[in-house]
């Protein structure tokens, strides 16, 4: 049982500061100018989940020949606070990790949220995207359950079982069974497929795949591999391994991010 009375108007506890500097309020807190360098996609991001996906997308896109698609990859640093800038803000008002500027287009166009992101690029070069209605709306049932479903797995799991500076029963409970159902979920699916949309790799995997993939092989806030038990889910570890195995998933795990 908690101690903790709930107060009629909540207050910020200046004791609980998260790590990120977090305060219940948007917006840039400070002037900051980004460099540009001399790609057209200019991507402003970092090695976390969220972050792998873009990377991995353009490691995808260049080992498929797609020239068009050179970037620049700078390291925001979400420790030190770095997308409270100004020009970072500008790009993604909601101060989050990853997020782009294409300037192939007049005027340059600002993408973020990764599931954005991904389907820009996808739809801009035509690749890894079906080209039916059907298909296409099969591969966003993933991508919209793919951005629902993980903050749940993030936030709430690998919050409380790994960040958290101290373990609690009730939301570690919570949260390990409904992370144990989404990849329940994603086992099932994967039963009779070799991709998440059957026999075509799509960026539905590469949302999905350093999120869930990463936590069956054992990546992902410490121990929580065998916490979960995801020997239990064998068919996600075998996508999770033919999908680790790909060149560019391997390039984009190693790429270097420049500072900013
Ligand atoms: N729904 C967003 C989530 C992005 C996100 O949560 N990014 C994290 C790192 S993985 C971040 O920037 N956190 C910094 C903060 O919360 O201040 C997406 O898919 O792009």
């Amino acid at each position: 049982m908690s101690e903790y009375q709930v107060p009629k108007v909540w207050q910020e506890n200046p004791a609980q500061k998260n790590p990120f500097g977090n305060q219940p309020t948007a917006g840039s807190r400070f002037e900051q100018k980004l460099p540009i360098g001399k790609h057209p996609l200019q991507v402003y991001s970092l090695g976390t989940p969220n972050g792998q996906k873009v990377a991995i997308l353009l490691e995808e896109l260049k080992e498929a020949n797609v020239a068009a698609a050179e970037y620049d990859l700078y390291r925001i640093d979400i420790m030190k606070g770095e997308q409270f800038g100004s020009e970072f803000v500008k790009i993604n008002p909601n101060s989050k990790i990853p997020a782009m500027v294409d300037y192939s287009v007049n005027p340059p166009l600002p993408v973020f949220e990764s599931a954005s992101i991904l389907l820009y690029l996808a739809e801009k070069y035509q690749q890894f995207i079906p080209t039916t209605l059907a298909k296409r709306t099969e591969m966003m049932n993933w991508l919209f359950w793919q951005t629902g479903a993980a903050p749940l797995v993030g936030g709430g799991f690998g919050h409380f079982y790994h960040y958290a500076p101290f373990a609690q029963e009730y939301p570690i409970n919570r949260y390990a069974m409904e992370t144990k159902r989404q990849l329940d979920v994603l086992d099932q699916h994967l039963a009779d497929k070799e991709y998440m949309l059957g026999e075509t790799y799509t960026i539905a995997d590469m949302l999905i795949w350093p999120w869930y993939g990463r936590l069956v092989q054992g990546e992902m806030y410490g121990d929580a591999g065998e916490f979960l038990q995801v020997q239990e889910y064998p068919h996600l570890i075998k996508w999770a391994e033919k999908i680790g195995k790909r060149p560019a998933i391997q390039r984009a795990l190693a790429l270097e991010y420049k500072e900013i």
